[in-house]
């Protein structure tokens, strides 16, 4: 009797999704963190890869605990994945620990031809903090000379650009001065998040090497969301994973997010968590743009 091998390099398989690496903390919720990470960057079409920086305790009202994950274990974790498989974007999130930008710093540095996206997160939407003073100076030095797309919201523009500006003996007078400032600490856009403002709408503003790229106005829902800055980052990874250019994977990823928002749900006591996989359920097309949501200004 004769066996036939198959040939599994014959067989009629699609091409394999872009790989986003994601470096962020776990969110047991799956509100915030790497779970919304992977559920953002899966749900666009691309494969998730995921190496854990910190684990946390939380609920939808507030975060209990954090444990930072050993520096050498993250660095094992991402060192395993890039000799195994191509990476696209690197999605850095929470990194818990001055260890963990030292270590993840060493590795995108040799990958210098992969887009970093950099959601610089220093505490939740709550107000928990998860980066000192310490975390904050590594993060500066370390981390945004190699960023392609830093995407803070305002708290966090002002305490990154406030300690720049004390590096330099500056002080920034006001968001777009403090957004330009972290361009010229080496990111080369910036995405400024205007959910924190008490602005009628939300105005997200893109800065590049030569200012202000663009602006987009959302109409302001009325919940309170949590992982809203992790659906945008981890989405505008996706989308660069996709072949897509910066300035339209960041209108796309605004699109996305505001989608998952509006389709938000509270399971807890506390904040919304946004439906990124909005689409499975309605039925709608995770990419078609929401001509009502959006105006460029
Ligand atoms: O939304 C920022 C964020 C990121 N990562 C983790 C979080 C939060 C907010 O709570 O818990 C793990």
């Amino acid at each position: 009797m004769t066996t036939q091998s198959a040939d599994i390099s014959q067989a009629p398989f699609a091409a394999p999704p872009p790989v986003v690496l994601c470096f962020s903390a776990s969110d047991p919720t799956a509100g915030a963190g790497m779970q919304a990470d992977v559920l953002t960057v899966a749900s666009l079409g691309c494969h998730p890869t995921s190496v854990i920086t910190a684990l946390t305790v939380q609920d939808t009202m507030g975060v209990e605990a954090v444990l930072p994950i050993d520096g050498g274990w993250i660095v094992d974790q991402a060192r395993a994945l890039l000799e195994d498989m191509p990476v696209a974007v690197f999605k850095l999130g929470m990194l818990g620990s001055v260890e963990a930008v030292a270590g993840i710093a060493e590795i995108i540095s040799d990958y210098p031809d992969v887009p970093v996206v950099f959601d610089p997160v220093l505490a939740s939407g709550r107000g928990d903090q998860f980066a000192d003073e310490e975390i904050l100076e590594a993060m500066v030095g370390l981390l945004l000379p190699q960023t392609t797309l830093l995407t803070p919201n305002s708290l966090e523009v002002r305490r990154l650009a406030q300690e720049l500006s004390e590096l330099d003996g500056e002080g920034p007078v006001s968001l777009s001065a403090a957004a330009r400032l972290l361009v010229e600490a080496g990111c080369e856009y910036v995405l400024l998040t205007g959910t924190h403002e008490s602005t009628e709408h939300v105005i997200n503003s893109l800065y590049g090497k030569h200012g202000k790229v663009r602006a987009d106005t959302w109409d302001r829902l009325p919940g309170s969301y949590h992982g809203s800055g992790c659906t945008l980052a981890a989405a505008v990874a996706a989308y660069l994973a996709l072949g897509m250019p910066l300035a339209e994977a960041v209108v796309a990823a605004q699109d996305y997010t505001w989608r998952s928002l509006a389709a938000g749900f509270r399971l807890g006591m506390g904040q919304f968590i946004p439906d990124r996989l909005f689409w499975v359920r309605s039925g709608d097309d995770p990419e078609a743009a929401d001509e009502e949501a959006v105006h460029e200004t």
